[in-house]
């Protein structure tokens, strides 16, 4: 065999044995270069005299051309092993099944709350809403609590530091209280929202909900009070059997006070351990607007009149759900959540 097909043999076998695409053009460079074994016979080419210069030329292009070939088709394999490599790696089962979505749900006290508001906007009522930093002025003095009540305390309120005067509202009061300022009567509302006081055990949480409402006019009396709040009550509970009980109490905002008691939605009055055997479960405190709360805000005590009442919606969905213990409320645990759904 000619030195020059030799040479197409060596390099086609020596591309052959490189997977490495930098050494394979440090081959070619052999081959190829400037200085390579091609190149060099090329040069050799003018020494012939010109009969065999023509016909040796034509071999060393010929094989320069096949060993341009052999380079170029290795370059490619080594493209295409390098390409089938990274797929491999990077591969996805697109037969793995989906992980699938949940639907998500309502948390319960917050379908208590869309209950409570259907209800009560269904006989007339507004939904009003507020701050829950609130000041002193909203949240206790315009309230008829005095300076030295027990619950303007640090033992039973949350206040801001750094910023005098303020506070997270122990009620939702202060949202009625904005409400009268910037509204005329006739007043029909409910505020619901979170409220917080320094308190926690298993029956207290430090945030929790309250519904409070208002009525004001020029002739609103507590039996407008009773028959709201009991008509509320039975279709809340769906139970239009329900009785109500109003005792006398005491609250700053209202004179005079009542809680109100309802027939317990367990034994209907008879008698059991979530009523401890009374009969009666304790659902809110009421009463008719204080004078001093109505002349705080503006509103023409002589003239207009009125009710409130505070609830607790927590305990509603407790007592709705059959929940024996108000943290699971507000600990986000799905297993409990979900069953709600
Ligand atoms: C209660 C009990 C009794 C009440 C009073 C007022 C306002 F702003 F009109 F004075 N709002 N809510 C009230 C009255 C709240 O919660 C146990």
């Amino acid at each position: 065999m000619s030195d020059i097909e030799h040479l197409v043999e060596q390099a086609t076998a020596e591309f052959s044995g490189i997977s490495d695409a930098a050494a394979l053009e440090q081959a070619k460079a052999r081959y190829l270069g400037k200085s390579g074994s091609v190149t060099e016979l090329l040069k050799g080419l003018g020494k012939l005299d010109p009969e065999e210069r023509k016909s040796t030329g034509a071999a060393i292009n010929s094989a320069k051309d096949r060993i341009e070939q052999a380079l170029n088709a290795r370059r490619d394999a080594l493209r295409h092993a390098a390409l089938e490599m990274q797929l491999k790696a990077e591969a996805l089962d697109i037969t793995l099944p989906g992980r699938g979505m949940s639907t998500g749900g309502l948390h319960p006290v917050t379908r208590t709350l869309e209950r409570i508001e259907a209800l009560f906007r269904s006989i007339g009522f507004d939904v009003a809403d507020g701050p829950e930093i609130e000041d002193d002025f909203h949240n206790f003095t315009a309230l008829n609590t005095p300076e030295n009540h027990p619950a303007r305390s640090m033992h039973d309120t949350f206040y801001l530091e750094n910023a005098p005067g303020l506070l997270l509202r122990t009620h939702t009061s202060p949202i009625q209280v904005r409400y009268m300022e910037t509204h005329k009567p006739p007043i029909r509302i409910i505020a619901p929202g979170r409220v917080y006081r320094v308190d926690s055990d298993a029956t207290h949480s430090p945030m929790f909900h309250q519904v409070e409402g208002l009525w004001i006019d020029e002739d609103v009396s507590f039996a407008d009070l009773k028959g709201v709040f009991t008509d509320f009550l039975r279709n809340f509970f769906e139970k239009p059997d329900l009785r109500t009980r109003f005792r006398p109490s005491f609250f700053p905002f209202t004179e005079p006070s009542a809680e109100i008691d309802m027939s317990c939605v367990f034994c209907n009055g008879n008698g059991c351990r979530v009523c401890s055997h009374t009969g009666w479960l304790e659902i809110a405190g009421s009463g008719m607007v204080h004078p001093n709360v109505l002349k705080a805000v503006g509103i023409d005590s002589e003239k207009y009149i009125g009710f409130a009442f505070g609830m607790g919606p927590d305990r509603l969905t407790m007592l709705r759900y059959g929940v024996n213990d108000l943290r699971l409320f507000f600990e986000g645990d799905l297993r409990f959540l979900s069953q709600f759904r």
